[in-house]
């Protein structure tokens, strides 16, 4: 494949108001933030990768702001000027700074762009080429909708029924001590057979584990994180007294976590956002992992834009990610998306991987330069 030479990169903070408040146990995001990664080349092709940062250090440790210092004065200070034989080579140029890895992730997704592009290949087939022979995409990614906490299980019924009849197969719940046991109960007698599962978010301890047992009478999918945001021995202390699988997303940020998760009995089941571990080089090993193992795997997501919505569809789609994943449609997060065509939601609850070469959408730069202006005006620590 033909080597990219990295010319410059930039960064684009911006903002876009979403169509709906997401609340999770740990808080309420106001407004759609993220870092739009625009990577070119010496060859002439424009890469694009989106860090998927929140203003708040909620579900993870890193932020707006915390991204905009790493990026342009560690990352990219790594990467300018340097010739890429393979996307996956980032992850080791980057190694030395620590963490970090939403951030990253964004950079690396640049490049698996610009190099896809520059080889005239889709995303999905430069994944591919990383696979064996019976690893080849599906075309398009199944998927399911999360549902942040609402005021009332009247009101959770509702917006249930409205994602359903748009043609939703599997519904995730956003959960907190407070709100879980009743609230699976309800929805659970509205909808007797939908796929139903439950998120955390981290909000509970080991000391409720006979509280969460009452939750195995509900038939769920899974409960994902339940407990410490960076642990793995709790969970592999709760995983056996519950009948439900437990999912980690947020205590796997690396494919060495998921060996000791699955080694030590903390879950049975693997959201993987490729933000979360680093970006897709790092993906890539644990979903082998997750195939080598038989590991029920999703793919999560940061209620991203359509840049890391089209990048995580094409990973979405491939035939190991055995479970719907936390992808939507477009319009169930923006009124207007920085980039076309939005995704739409085909009736058997999938969606389509975009067609054109690279991630397959069209950034405009215009609505970027709008919500950019739009993030100048935000209080960034709101
Ligand atoms: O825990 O999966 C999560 C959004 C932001 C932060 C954490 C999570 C989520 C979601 C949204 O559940 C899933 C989506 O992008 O639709
Ligand atoms: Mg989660």
């Amino acid at each position: 494949m033909r080597p990219i030479t990295i010319k410059a990169i930039k960064f684009h903070p911006i903002s876009l108001p979403y169509v709906e408040p997401f609340r999770t146990s740990f808080g309420e995001e106001p407004f759609k933030a993220a870092v739009l990664v625009e990577l070119t080349t010496e060859e002439g092709v424009t890469g694009w990768g989106e860090a998927a940062v929140e203003t708040k250090p909620g579900y993870g440790p890193e932020t707006m702001i915390t991204a905009l210092h790493i990026l342009p004065h560690f990352v990219s200070t790594r990467l300018v000027g340097k010739t890429i034989n393979h996307p996956t080579e980032i992850p080791a140029m980057i190694r030395a700074v620590r963490g970090n890895n939403h951030a990253k992730a964004g950079v690396e997704a640049a490049v698996w762009d610009a190099f896809a592009k520059a080889n005239d290949m889709r995303l999905v087939e430069l994944f591919e080429s990383c696979l064996s022979e019976d690893h080849r995409s599906r075309g398009y990614a199944t998927v399911g909708v999360s549902i942040g906490i609402r005021p009332t299980v009247e009101a959770t019924v509702e917006i249930i029924q409205k994602r359903v009849d748009q043609g939703y197969k599997r519904i995730k719940l956003k959960i907190e001590p407070g709100w879980d046991v009743e609230l699976a109960k309800g929805v659970r007698a509205a909808f007797p057979d939908v796929m139903l599962m439950l998120d955390a978010n981290s909000a509970y301890t080991l000391a409720d584990a006979d509280h969460l047992k009452q939750l195995d009478a509900y038939n769920l999918l899974m409960i994902e994180q339940p407990l410490g945001h960076e642990d793995i021995y709790q969970h592999s202390l709760l995983q056996p007294q519950l009948q439900t699988p437990i999912c980690l997303d947020e205590s796997i940020k690396s494919a060495d976590d998921l060996r000791l998760a699955i080694k030590v009995g903390a879950c049975r089941i693997l959201n993987l956002k490729p933000a979360r571990v680093g970006g897709f080089t790092e993906s890539l090993e644990i979903y082998k992992f997750c195939v080598e193992h038989e590991i029920p795997l999703w793919i999560g997501g940061m209620l991203e834009t359509g840049v890391g919505r089209a990048g995580n569809t094409a990973f979405a789609s491939l035939p190991g990610v055995t479970l719907p994943c936390d992808i939507s449609a477009t319009d169930r997060y923006f009124k207007q998306d920085i980039s076309e065509p939005p995704f739409v939601l085909s009736p058997d609850s999938t969606l389509p991987v975009p067609e054109g070469p690279g991630i397959g959408v069209e950034v405009l730069s215009d609505r970027v330069e709008k919500a950019e202006a739009d993030w100048q005006e935000r209080d960034p620590f709101a």
